[in-house]
């Protein structure tokens, strides 16, 4: 089934600064997350699983790997009018600048949108870690009559200053809004958000900033060419004219637009039950491999998530995500860790022929810990990563510590015996 009505759009990201150093060679989108999948596949399949299979994907960097990735990953029926497409910032005629921030996304991609028929633009961000269905947005956006919407979810005062935040009326509408407001200001902005979330110190609503916009709203919005931005301007400015319902989410919910929540989202995947699951039947897509199970020997494992065709002899993994095609040497100790796996093999007779010195991967007796280790890395023999709070933020051409995190670059090699 499609639903007809409503078009997707995913702000894929701007410079993508803050999950720096992997998006350095990537866009946002194709950062790779939970060992298999891109973010792009989150709200992607939130959409699929809402039955919205039409989808544009907005992004500053047009990347081979994304567009690789999403070709080859949502092929719908000839006989369908699904389709997920990515548009990076181009020049046009009308524009030769880059986006300057989410509404001009949108805006300088209007003339694709309305090449297609809908009635709600449902606007979502791409760095978001959740699983939402989408159709009850939808229902409560329809009979509360509003021409825009905003999902909403409480949030704690150290979050507060991070979101945008707002005000309801009895009937869930938007009567005030101030993005991400200073500390001094937040005694102004508490909601009645209910006996639990209070409980939990959770007073402030916050917008997360995903939105339903009438078609007709959207386009008259985005004929002003000063507004750059949905948070900043846009939702200000237009919910004393427009009704704006707030949509209150109550399932798991995560923004994960910088290195710790990142890595922080993704080790929580391997708690017994993690807040966001993927053991369940409305799946996460993601492009499908063909690879071998993964061959592990040896090892003492502990919560850990092992992708497919990996080839593991560590002596102990403790609480990390090992991404596909992986290869981890013997008596290695590695924790706290997201490794992101490899795009390829490496065979022991291309290793041979090329006097290859470090295959790809995690060589033998190293020490890894706290650690995010990108694509296709080289880790020689004997390597001790220590990250934790003792170490500054650093950064050299092969790895970068950000908040106690060492995430070492995509394609590196670290020496045998270096000691970070
Ligand atoms: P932020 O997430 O800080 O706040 P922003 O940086 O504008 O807002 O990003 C929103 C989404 O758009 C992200 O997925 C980002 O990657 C993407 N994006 C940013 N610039 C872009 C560009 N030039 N082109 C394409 N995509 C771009 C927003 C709202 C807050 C709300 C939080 C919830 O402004 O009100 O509370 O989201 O996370
Ligand atoms: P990412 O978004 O993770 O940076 P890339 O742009 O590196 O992804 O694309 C990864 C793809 O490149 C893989 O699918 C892989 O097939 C291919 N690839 C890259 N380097 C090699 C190589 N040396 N041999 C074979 N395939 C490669």
């Amino acid at each position: 089934m499609i639903n007809d009505k409503v078009l997707g759009i995913i702000l894929g990201g701007g410079q993508g600064s803050r999950l720096y150093p992997l998006t350095k060679d990537r866009s946002k989108p194709a950062v790779p997350i939970a060992g298999k999948y891109r973010l792009v596949d989150i709200p992607i399949s939130n959409c699929i699983n809402s039955d919205i299979k039409r989808m544009y994907v907005l992004t500053q960097f047009n990347s081979a790997s994304l567009n690789k990735h999403i070709k080859n990953t949502y092929h719908f029926s000839f006989f369908s009018s699904a389709f997920v497409d990515v548009l990076a910032a181009e020049q046009t005629i009308h524009s030769d600048k880059w986006f300057q921030g989410t509404a001009d996304a949108v805006r300088q991609s209007m003339h694709h949108f309305l090449a297609n028929e809908f009635e709600y633009a449902l606007i979502l961000s791409g760095d978001q870690l959740y699983q939402m269905d989408f159709n009850d947005m939808i229902n409560k956006h329809k009979e509360s009559g509003a021409e825009i919407s905003i999902a909403t979810y409480p949030v704690n005062a150290k979050d507060a200053t991070s979101f945008g935040l707002l005000k309801t009326n009895d009937e869930n509408i938007i009567t005030s809004f101030i993005e991400k407001p200073g500390e001094e200001l937040l005694p102004n902005w508490t909601s009645d958000v209910g006996e639990e979330m209070k409980s939990q110190g959770r007073d402030y609503l916050a917008s997360m900033g995903i939105y339903i916009f009438n078609r007709d709203l959207l386009i008259k919005l985005m004929s002003n060419p000063d507004t750059n931005d949905f948070g900043k301007e846009i939702i200000p400015q237009a919910i004393d004219s427009h009704k704006t319902y707030s949509y209150q989410y109550e399932g798991y919910w995560e923004d994960i637009g910088n290195i710790d929540s990142f890595f922080e989202a993704n080790l929580g995947l391997t708690d017994d039950v993690p807040e966001f699951n993927l053991y369940d039947n409305k799946g996460i897509y993601t492009r499908p491999r063909i690879l071998p199970t993964s061959k592990i020997s040896g090892t003492i494992l502990n919560k850990t998530v092992i992708g497919d065709g990996c080839i593991i002899h560590a002596e102990k993994i403790d609480r990390a995500v090992i991404g596909i095609r992986s290869r981890i040497g013997k008596n290695s100790l590695i924790s706290n860790t997201y490794m992101m796996g490899n795009d390829f093999y490496e065979t022991l007779e291309e290793v041979a022929n090329n006097n290859i010195e470090i295959m790809m991967g995690i060589g033998d007796r190293c020490y890894i810990h706290n650690c995010i280790v990108d694509k296709n890395c080289r880790i020689g023999d004997d390597v001790r990563i220590n990250g934790g709070p003792h170490i500054k933020d650093v950064e050299t051409d092969t790895y970068m510590v950000k908040e106690g995190i060492v995430v070492i670059k995509k394609d590196a090699t670290i020496p045998k015996g270096t000691i970070i």
